[in-house]
């Protein structure tokens, strides 16, 4: 089993996670599983239990471990956490996991934008807008149909990319110079319908999370309005939330 290098440059408490996570990964503590309490981890791990306290609650943060008042430590169900305060992209988000990324585009066609998307992205009705739909799946697991509309000057181009083998954000950064700055978004709690449920492998009504997001360049350009629609059973947002100090 690994243990903690004392001469190494990263600090213990991360050392601590990583060994934590793995157990996890490894199977050897199982979803639902109590784990052994902060005493037990620093005496074995020959660390202080601050260190050990540290490491534990950032993994409780990111959703591996969840804790019941009086009860202790318990390994979360496997479930997607992702934080709602970085704009990353599916494919950041599941490789930053360990998982593999991967999509099936269903439909890439460039249509006019209606009235809807027209507001949203800000443009006239009726302007070339190219909107792709896509199943993602994180190691071959169908976890998200994703919706999107894209806008910006030659946007006409994203028709000729293959968006099962690149990502879509990394794409428009690096080939399309589109800066991603920030985006809004929304999540409300649906049923699947029929034709979704199928595509994600669910039954019909499972309990779904529509995300909705508009994202920016600067905070007067939008350029992409997604609508997508996840499994909610396998799906945890995450947002730390602090309190206003009081002057
Ligand atoms: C996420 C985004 C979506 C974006 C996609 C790009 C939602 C709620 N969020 O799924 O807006 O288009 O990532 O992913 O749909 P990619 O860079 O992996 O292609």
């Amino acid at each position: 089993m690994k243990s903690i290098h004392r001469g190494s440059p990263i600090p213990r408490y991360h050392q601590l996670k990583e060994i934590l996570r793995e157990r996890v990964k490894a199977g050897e503590w199982k979803p639902n599983d109590l784990i052994p309490s902060e005493r037990e981890i620093s005496e074995f791990y020959g660390i202080s239990r601050m260190t050990a306290r540290q490491a534990i609650t950032d993994l409780v943060n990111e959703g591996v471990f969840y804790r019941e008042q009086g009860r202790g430590t318990f390994v979360t169900r496997n479930k997607i956490t992702q934080q709602l305060m970085r704009l990353t992209g599916f494919t950041e988000d599941i490789s930053a996991r360990g998982q593999r990324p991967s999509a099936r585009v269903l439909s890439q066609e460039i249509i006019p934008a209606d009235e809807k998307i027209a507001e949203i992205l800000r443009i006239e009705v009726g302007e070339s807008i190219c909107r792709i739909e896509r199943l993602r799946l994180a190691d071959e697991a169908p976890l998200a149909i994703e919706r999107t509309h894209i806008h910006f000057r030659g946007c006409e181009n994203l028709l000729s990319e293959d968006l099962e083998q690149h990502s879509l954000y990394r794409l428009l950064e690096e080939k399309y110079g589109v800066p991603l700055l920030e985006a809004d978004q929304e999540i409300e709690a649906g049923l699947a319908m029929p034709e979704d449920a199928q595509k994600l492998e669910i039954e019909v009504n499972s309990a779904i999370l529509f995300i909705r997001r508009t994202t920016y360049t600067d905070r007067n350009t939008p350029f992409e309005y997604a609508t997508s629609v996840y499994c909610g059973s396998k799906y945890v947002f995450y947002t730390h939330l602090r309190r206003d100090q009081l002057l």
